[in-house]
């Protein structure tokens, strides 16, 4: 493939480390749009008016109401938060190149997926503690290998707007069982200093900068109330996984997709087929009447 001579030795990179910075996959003349579409989507959640967010005090889904500051918009391409940048810019083809050589995968496999951006609180520092997205720190050294082990056809993303320091990962353990000291630093307790674990890096976007990482890599974070965040966070998957994706993707309660209203915001042909497979996957999963939905981490 032409297009993938560009990004030569980045699946490999991303393969080994679990995590592979790119820059520049916002196209300059989108970039005000977006900024724009997201602190209007910022300012509705902190004023109240956005329910779908992530609430400050909870890690994971489901996020509650409990507290009124939040560290994530949720769902924002949902056809009530009218901002057709960022449906535009999830289906553009700059970023979906680079989404097809992570995945090894043609376009008629993409599956569209989810797309929030991340925030400062702004009442108090919050911190997410160390977790993998997918396996529960509980589990044995047995489950956490069976568990890496599975080829996860999709990928992740933060393409920061501002300077953002919040993300921290351990590359490499994508693969690899945690060590007893890595347990240990990974029991459920939200980190003094994220540091503190062993073969831990703290990962710095410059604005226009993402950060692909599998979702099952080692990682944590932390959010500094003082420093404005507006990061893109997304993943798309690759139809060939089934419905291995069903439980991660769907706990996010995702029924306003399959509407009508949805449907009609989508700019390209690109993005209509990626719906339609995201739809099938839904509809694959739910067949044998399991309708409620499954946590993958407790909270
Ligand atoms: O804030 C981040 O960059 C990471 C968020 C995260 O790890 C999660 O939501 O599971
Ligand atoms: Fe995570």
């Amino acid at each position: 493939m032409v297009e993938s001579a560009k990004y030569s030795g980045l699946k490999e990179k991303y393969e080994r480390d679990g995590y592979v910075i790119v820059p520049d996959l916002i196209d300059p003349a989108d970039w005000a749009d977006l900024e724009g579409a997201c602190e209007r989507a910022v300012s509705r959640t902190r004023e109240g008016a956005w329910r779908y967010r992530r609430t400050v005090g909870r890690q994971f889904p489901p996020y509650g109401e409990v507290d009124p500051d939040s560290w994530g918009v949720q769902h924002i391409m949902h056809p009530e938060m009218g901002e057709k940048a960022f449906v535009r810019w999830y289906t553009s083809t700059r970023l979906l190149e680079v989404v097809k050589v992570l995945l090894g995968c043609e376009e008629s496999d993409l599956q569209m997926e989810l797309f929030n951006v991340l925030i400062n609180p702004v009442s108090h520092d919050f911190a997410l503690r160390w977790h993998r997205d997918d396996i529960r720190e509980d589990a044995t050294t047995e489950e956490e290998q069976k568990a890496l082990d599975i080829w996860h056809f999709g990928v992740q993303w933060n393409t920061a707007l501002y300077i953002d320091s919040c993300l921290y990962v351990v590359p490499g353990s994508h693969k690899i069982p945690r060590t007893d000291e890595q347990r240990v630093n990974s029991s459920g307790q939200v980190p003094e200093n994220p540091l503190d674990m062993p073969g831990s890096i703290r990962v710095t976007l410059q604005p226009g900068e993402s950060v692909f990482y599998n979702q099952n890599i080692l990682h944590c974070a932390t959010y500094n109330s003082k420093a404005k965040r507006a990061t893109l966070h997304a993943c798309i998957g690759d139809t060939k996984g089934g419905t291995t994706r069903a439980r991660n993707i769907l706990q996010h309660e995702l029924d306003w997709m399959k509407g009508e209203e949805f449907a009609k915001t989508i700019p390209n042909e690109v993005g209509r087929g990626m719906l339609k497979n995201l739809i099938r996957m839904y509809d694959e999963s739910k067949k044998d009447g399991k309708d409620e939905i499954v946590y993958s981490l407790k909270n």
